[in-house]
């Protein structure tokens, strides 16, 4: 619980079967997480039996993909924070205080890997993938004119529950760009965002996606392409972007919040006394 609100982490997983009890210890100890759900996709041998003995709970989505996996994740949370992060060593724990604190002005608080003192030594970022977010990053916020953004592959991030919900029916994405998707959809929607440090470390065994150059650079490519796309049509046709208003401002849910006490306070003194 962070100021009255739940807190619910999602860690998908793949191959984390050696790191994932260590990262859900940690999210444990922070003493502000209400629930933690493990997506596991189809992972390694070994990862339920890590998950078990500790409070997270585990769910398996067949569908192959980190952005199969998240979606089922959020589905399957409740909280009205929502962190995604993943539990292959490179995150803190403790980050999330950082996220929360930012969760209470913003509807979106993204993490970016990209600040030089946060990056540890053996963190897989280097020249080449630092410059190759950053740049993709800077070509998000000059297309869209949004905040500042130095980071577009970070998967640690926190969203309000009621920005979820607006933005969810728009996912599209099951594979590994889901991240830059789910970053262009809340600019689009014009959600309140911002994007801060986070620590990022040593990944803990084999990194299936970025470790490899190629890869890195192929998945790069995809996600301009699709940062254009979404660009295009969203000038040909911005009325598809729209969605109901809801409140997005902490002021506002502060409103809200007060008259819903009001309201139980109303029930309880008409209740009659037994
Ligand atoms: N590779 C892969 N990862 C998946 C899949 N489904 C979920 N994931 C999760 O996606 C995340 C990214 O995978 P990693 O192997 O850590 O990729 P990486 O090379 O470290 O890439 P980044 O973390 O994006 O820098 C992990 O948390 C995985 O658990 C899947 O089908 N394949
Ligand atoms: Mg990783």
């Amino acid at each position: 619980m962070w100021q009255g609100k739940t807190v619910s982490v999602v860690l998908p997983t793949y191959n984390e079967k050696d790191s994932i009890r260590a990262s859900i210890r940690e999210f444990e100890a922070t003493g502000v997480v209400d629930e933690i759900v493990v997506i596991n996709n189809n992972a390694a041998p070994g990862t339920s039996e890590e998950v078990a003995g500790t409070s997270a709970r585990e769910v398996h989505e067949p569908e192959q993909g980190y952005g199969a996996a998240m979606q089922r994740g959020f589905r399957e949370t409740s909280g009205e924070l929502v962190i995604v992060s993943e539990p292959d060593g490179t995150f803190h724990g403790h980050d999330v205080f950082k996220m929360l604190a930012y969760a209470m002005d913003f509807d979106v608080v993204y993490g970016s890997r990209t600040v030089k003192e946060l990056i540890w030594e053996g963190a897989n970022m280097g020249l080449f993938l630092k410059w190759g977010n950053y740049a993709v990053a800077k070509l998000v916020e000059f297309l869209f004119n949004t905040t500042s953004l130095t980071d577009v592959g970070c998967t640690m991030r926190c969203i309000r529950r009621e920005a979820l919900h607006r933005v969810q029916p728009f996912f599209t994405v099951s594979g590994s760009f889901f991240g830059p998707e789910f970053m262009v959809l809340t600019i689009l929607m014009k959600m309140r965002m911002i994007q801060i440090p986070v620590n990022y470390t040593e990944r803990v065994g084999h990194s299936s996606v970025t470790g490899n150059k190629w890869v890195a650079f192929a998945l790069g490519l995809r996600m301009i392409r699709l940062i254009l796309e979404y660009r295009t049509r969203s000038w040909l046709r911005p009325s598809q972007f729209r969605s109901d208003v809801v409140p997005t401002t902490s002021r506002d849910l502060a409103a809200v919040d007060l008259r819903l006490e009001e309201m139980e306070e109303e029930k309880d003194e008409s209740e009659p006394r037994a």
